[in-house]
């Protein structure tokens, strides 16, 4: 008898165990992606939750955007071979953790850290490991507060906890982090050491301009008292 595949559950043996190779491969993929789709409308929902109440409060928002993505299944699978990743869905949900990506662009440093505080203190997400590249960039200057949380999506049958890659950053950052991305694969992840010094530079000169843009909104403004739960 031939009928609807069943919903391949990311925490089942029995389903997750298995090779997704060949033929089955894209269609169980698809089925397994949903699930981190969903997570992401989780993660966007109380985004918004936190952006609206923020600009009622206070009349401004330090969110100013935000944006998300799913790897493609490609990028997946290729990156499971570069780093030898059995291709199992169960070894897949375990050890790629940025199959579903959120990324809030903020106003200014002290905003990246609220955000990233606000959202791991709610009682459904799990915080699984932060990296705080705003602290201390990586060598070429990148900064960005990285957080891979995990948010349970309600299905019909069972409740699953999906893993989500949150980057926060400012404006800055994040005008910088594009640039450098297309420079990166336009080398071919091989930076010439001269671009690589201006783009160090480019980084510094960014961070300051977060610092100057933070310095005159607290002096125009005053120092926000950001509400913090605990
Ligand atoms: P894409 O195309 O943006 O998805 P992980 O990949 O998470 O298993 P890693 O490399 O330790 O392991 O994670 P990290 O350092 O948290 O970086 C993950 C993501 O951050 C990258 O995803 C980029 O989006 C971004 N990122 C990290 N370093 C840099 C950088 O130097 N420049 C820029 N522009 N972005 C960076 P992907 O999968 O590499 O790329």
């Amino acid at each position: 008898m031939t009928g609807p595949k069943p919903w391949l559950d990311s925490h089942d043996p029995e389903t997750t165990g298995q090779l997704v190779e060949g033929k089955e491969l894209r269609a169980g993929l698809a089925r397994f992606m949903l699930n981190y789709q969903f997570a992401i409308e989780e993660i966007m929902t109380k985004i918004n939750i936190l952006k609206t109440e923020f600009e009622h409060l206070h009349d401004y928002s330090p969110i100013e955007h935000v944006s998300s993505r799913l790897k493609s299944p490609d990028s997946i699978l290729d990156k499971a071979r570069r780093r030898e990743i059995p291709l199992t869905l169960a070894a897949l949900s375990e050890h790629i953790t940025d199959i579903a990506g959120v990324r809030i662009v903020c106003s200014f440093n002290a905003d990246a850290y609220w955000i990233a505080q606000m959202i791991s203190s709610q009682q459904d997400i799990t915080v699984v490991t932060t990296k705080d590249y705003i602290a201390n960039p990586k060598a070429n200057g990148y900064k960005s507060l990285h957080l891979i949380v995990k948010v349970p999506i309600f299905l019909s049958e069972s409740i699953q906890d999906m893993a989500v890659e949150l980057q926060i950053r400012t404006v800055a950052m994040d005008f910088w982090a594009s640039l450098e991305h297309k420079i990166y694969y336009k080398y071919d992840h091989a930076i010439p050491a001269a671009i690589l010094a201006e783009l160090q530079e480019a980084a510094e000169v960014a961070s300051r301009l977060d610092s100057k843009m933070e310095r005159i909104h607290d002096d125009v403004h005053g120092k926000l008292i950001r509400s913090t739960r605990s």
